[in-house]
């Protein structure tokens, strides 16, 4: 802990004196100012730490000025935190099914969204997210749109921020996974997703011994209907790699608009095979000292699709690598080994790449790329026949940073901030001149770093959380399985100052993005009663109060229902063993916070009406007995009697 000029006594005087007014407001007594001190002593509190708590402490009723959206990792999904305080607010189900929010645990809605996002045959009930974008225009989030990638199953899922939850996931069946994902172009024309470990593209099955001539990386651009809120599979395009594995990406803004890059490694196409006395992958994958980092004119690719200069697999539209290259959409440039991270600088002039196997930070400028690729300026091409740009020609310069860098952010003087792996470091850094600022030590095992806004072309500069994936010794024991730890940093400052510490004990995350809070503008209800979430407008079969009733149709029952404290409506659902039984229910409720839920015994259905909410469930009886359901929230006094009994008669 760096000592702080500020003596013990000034802070607490300092802190006192904060005090001391609120205790005046509120007259709750003399003489708690006093008491800060003692209590301090008394649980071993340095000035640094009340200064953190300080800087940290939301009183009740006070809001965050930022919210940070981080990936859930093999939970499949996202985390809301408040910044700075670092209390969770949501956890939002994606990928996997969540019962609080009744995401996947009956609706029909749910159904039909998990249908579309079967892979090769299987309910996929789980997902490994990795990186959020926040939908951007002109370089900036502007709140309206989340995208996250499944990198376990290769699929994109789409967040509607005006309420919070998932919309739409597309799978992408031409990948085996993706990692390059996601990251949106400045104004979320397309959003990307680069594949990571190569697979056969033409044909479904190729033994190893084929991996060079059937194995296929690949970039997708998935294009994004804003008005929609979804993405347009069918205008969507995917631009065929040499089978390097991909990793991380990004898109270019300002000057290098219409850009996109992306880092790939084991550009040895090391085969493995370990059992059989070959190099493991770990080492076959990192003999050379460069990869290459692809550098894609997607704006020029999107007119190559739209010509028609594209081929078919599985059903998606893809421009072939042949193509690719003969219109100057893809070139190579090398980057040192092993590369994670490539971050385009917020004026976009510049892109950071650090190799998690070299100790620098690698800056390239963009206007030298574009002047190489202009003056085809080529030192050789790949095995593939991709033309690969001369190193030294178009860096800016390299910086050494610390051993096993990742990632980068930016703040809005000029600095940018890389976590190290190895030595559990961030390291701050100057752009211009390209030199070292200020190290801080994290706790352990840092990935991705967030900065607030920090990779849009105006970051905050105010905070940045290290997303440490060791915790060890920082919370107490709660058995082998360790939460990670979100290490909040301040970096208003000249020194970084370490100033929170957030368990998260709901899987991996890897990165984050951190946005103002004031951009986002979430409904408190929703617009209209009768509302349907998953197309955001009325609901077809919406039910109005004194509209309740259950119709029949041979064996088809359907049920219209209301919710409104503490009643459903109505309250008995009669029908027989064998039934098609489908409830349409509204929650007619006007107030916020008013949520309720619907679980009926041992259907394994449970739903979470919000104001205004219209959901659909329908399920076969065949289960005869008598089940009740009920209202699963603690909506009121008489929430315990908000229930209702499903009769199922034996046939
Ligand atoms: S990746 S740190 Cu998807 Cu960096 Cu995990
Ligand atoms: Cu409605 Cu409890």
């Amino acid at each position: 802990m760096r000592s702080k000029r500020m003596t013990w006594v000034l802070t607490l005087t300092a802190t006192a004196a904060v005090l001391g007014v609120v205790t005046l407001q509120s007259c709750s007594g003399a003489g708690r100012g006093a008491d800060v001190s003692a209590i301090a002593r008394a649980r071993g509190l340095t000035e640094a730490d009340i200064v953190a708590a300080v800087k940290t402490f939301q009183p009740t009723g006070k809001m965050d000025e930022y919210l940070m959206f981080g990936s859930g990792g093999h939970s499949g999904q996202v985390v809301v935190i408040g910044v700075p305080s670092m209390r969770l607010l949501k956890v939002i189900a994606v990928f996997t099914p969540e019962p609080w929010q009744g995401f996947g645990y009956g609706s029909d809605e749910h159904k039909a969204l998990f249908e579309n996002a079967r892979m090769a045959g299987h309910d996929i009930t789980w997902g490994d997210s990795h990186h959020p974008a926040l939908s951007e225009t002109d370089g900036d989030y502007d709140g309206q749109f989340l995208f996250i990638n499944d990198k376990a199953n290769p699929r994109i899922a789409v967040i509607d921020l005006r309420d919070f939850e998932t919309k739409q996931i597309v799978t992408n069946p031409n990948m085996g996974t993706n990692h390059g994902g996601t990251f949106v172009t400045p104004n979320t024309e397309y959003v990307i997703e680069g594949a990571q470990y190569s697979v056969p593209l033409w044909t479904d099955y190729a033994d190893v011994d084929r991996y060079e001539e059937d194995y296929r990386g690949l970039i997708t651009m998935w294009k994004f209907d804003r008005d929609r809120g979804r993405i347009d599979e069918a205008a969507s395009f995917s631009i065929v790699l040499p089978p390097y594995w991909h990793d991380l990406a990004d898109a270019g803004k300002g000057p290098s608009f219409g850009w996109a890059f992306l880092n790939s490694f084991n550009t040895e196409m090391a085969t493995g095979g370990v059992e059989d006395g070959n190099p493991p992958f770990e080492a076959g994958a990192s003999r050379n000292d460069m990869d290459y980092m692809h550098i894609i004119n997607w704006q020029k690719a999107a007119e190559v699709a739209a010509a028609g200069n594209t081929r078919m697999a599985r059903g998606r539209r893809v421009i072939p690598l042949q193509t690719a290259i003969d219109e100057g959409l893809l070139f190579f440039v090398p980057e040192p080994k092993s590369p994670h991270g490539v971050d385009v600088t917020p004026d976009g002039r510049f892109l950071v790449v650090s190799g998690k196997l070299d100790p620098h930070v690698t800056v390239y400028s963009f206007a030298k790329i574009q002047q190489a690729i202009q003056n085809g300026d080529f030192t050789s091409t790949d095995p593939y026949g991709v033309p690969i740009l001369d190193f030294n020609s178009v860096i800016e310069g390299q910086l050494e940073v610390g051993l096993g860098p990742l990632h980068t952010q930016y703040d809005n003087r000029g600095n940018a901030y890389t976590s190290i792996f190895l030595e559990s470091q961030v390291t701050k850094w100057s752009l211009d001149p390209l030199a070292v600022v200020d190290k801080i030590d994290v706790h352990y095992n840092v990935g991705h770093l967030a900065a607030v806004e920090g990779d849009t072309k105006s970051p905050d500069g105010k905070y940045l959380v290290a997303m440490n994936k060791w915790s060890l010794d920082r919370f107490n024991n709660v058995g082998p399985l360790l939460p990670q730890n979100f290490q909040l940093i301040d970096i208003s400052g000249d020194e970084m100052e370490l100033i929170y510490d957030m368990p998260i004990g709901v899987g991996e995350p890897h990165y984050a993005q951190i946005i103002k809070a004031d951009k986002l503008q979430p409904f408190e209800i929703y617009p209209e009663i009768g509302f349907d979430p998953s197309t955001m407008s009325t609901a077809s079969d919406a039910v109005q109060a004194g509209e309740e009733r259950i119709e029949r149709r041979g064996r088809n029952v359907d049920v219209y229902m209301t919710a409104i404290r503490s009643h459903f409506n109505p309250e008995y659902i009669r029908v027989r063993e064998g039934d098609n039984v489908t409830i349409h229910i509204t929650s007619i409720e006007q107030v916020r916070d008013a949520t309720h839920g619907f679980g009926i015994a041992k259907y394994n259905i449970n739903l979470s009406i919000e104001p205004g909410e219209s959901q659909t469930v329908s399920f076969v009886a065949d289960a005869p007995g008598v089940f009740p359901f009920y209202c699963t929230e603690f909506c009121s006094a008489l929430h315990l009697e908000m229930m209702g009994y499903l009769l199922v008669s034996p046939r």
